[in-house]
């Protein structure tokens, strides 16, 4: 179904979000049709956020609004889901639009697999009725599907879309770019020679996939590496549990903008607890790059101020290798809690592969290793 059909079927002039590969078309759509306008489409946070944020618009306007986000956003939006929007409380209307990831019986990434399990059953114990849209759903299915879930949602109960593997078509290109001239990988590159031995938790999507095939191509192990390739925004709440737990040993983080926005508080809790063998790298490109470059209102906000007011003694930003390198080298001699921001170009490789060995294998190899330090 051509993606913009598919808007004016369900009719919403408000969409929030948090960007999905699986529903590149809509991004790509919602990005051409509006941009970031506040009135329209806003990408917040997380999912929980936009939930929260829908309900707000219904409050001011009375009408319904739309939340976009991949399923393993569930887990975000169960709370205000069920406190906030379920009828046996405020009774507030929302369509979600979930990209189906991990569907069962289509391959997909481990970090994929369960939830996509549960993606429906999830809804349904949330009590949000679901249709599942996949690339022979036609207009007409659509339509008389949206007649009856108009009386739901006039009930002040939600509804659900599962948006099948290339459900959406037709989305206009729409290019991401910024100003900034390191790319991601080759960061990565630098921060792997600079940690030396010392274990390394990264963050979800391309730059723990980066991470792996700079072990491969440098012929190293990966015994080092902690990759979080789900759970996104959680990998600095990780490495402040291994730091805590291994004070003798440097502890990197490489963290991403959208991450670290997804789940800022975690910073709050790292700068009060000040674990001095923490090093938290935030790779800020402004965007979520990995499931398509939309972007986050990271290029905005003042990183370093925000690591300092949450009580790192230490946070540089830099935008040039020799800059990074540097701080890198100091980093590894000043021995306290020290956050790199590293401005970041928008963009990877075409051929960039996924990780070879399995979770489990990662996770084993990583506190095989971690009990020898
Ligand atoms: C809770 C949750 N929502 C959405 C996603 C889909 N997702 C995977 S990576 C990613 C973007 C991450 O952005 P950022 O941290 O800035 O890193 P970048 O991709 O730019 O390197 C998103 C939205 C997810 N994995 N989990």
């Amino acid at each position: 179904m051509k993606v913009e059909n598919f808007v004016n079927i369900i009719g919403s002039d408000f969409y929030t979000g948090v960007p999905d590969s699986q529903l590149k078309a809509l991004c790509n759509f919602l990005m051409d049709k509006y941009g970031i306008n506040p009135k329209h489409h806003i990408i917040a946070a997380n999912e929980g956020n936009c939930t929260a944020l829908a309900a707000g618009y219904h409050l001011a306007t009375g009408k319904v609004p739309v939340v976009y986000m991949q399923n393993s956003g569930e887990g975000n939006i169960i709370n205000p889901v069920a406190s906030l929007l379920n009828d046996k409380v405020y009774a507030i209307p929302v369509i979600f639009v979930v990209g189906w990831r991990g569907e069962p019986g289509i391959h997909d990434e481990p970090q994929h697999i369960f939830q996509g399990e549960v993606t429906v059953k999830l809804l349904e114990d949330m009590d949000i009725a679901s249709f599942i849209i996949g690339p022979e759903t036609t207009e007409e299915e659509l339509s008389s599907k949206m007649t009856e879930f108009r009386k739901i949602l006039n009930s002040g109960k939600d509804v659900a879309f599962v948006i099948r593997k290339g459900a959406l078509t037709d989305a206009p290109k729409v290019e991401y770019k910024n100003d900034n001239k390191m790319i991601r990988e080759e960061i990565i590159k630098h921060i792997v020679d600079a940690s030396g031995e010392d274990p390394i938790v990264s963050t979800t999507g391309k730059a723990s996939r980066e991470l792996f095939e700079t072990r491969v191509a440098n012929k190293q192990s990966h015994k080092y590496d902690f990759l979080t390739v789900g759970s996104m925004g959680h990998s600095s709440s990780i490495a402040l549990g291994v730091a805590i737990n291994k004070p003798e040993q440097r502890i990197w983080c490489i963290d991403g903008d959208g991450a670290v926005l997804m789940h800022m508080g975690s910073m709050a809790v790292i700068g009060s607890n000040k674990p001095n063998n923490l090093m938290h790298v935030v790779i800020n490109n402004g965007a979520h790059e990995t499931v398509g470059g939309m972007p986050t209102v990271a290029s905005n906000i003042d990183l370093v101020g925000v690591a300092k007011v949450c009580g790192y003694p230490y946070a540089v930003s830099v935008n040039s290798f020799e800059d990074l390198d540097k701080e890198l080298e100091l980093a590894k001699r000043r021995n306290e809690l020290s956050l790199i921001e590293v401005k970041c170009s928008i963009g990877a490789r075409e051929d960039l592969g996924r990780p070879t060995t399995t979770a489990l294998e990662n996770k084993q190899n990583f506190m095989d290793y971690l009990s020898t330090l």
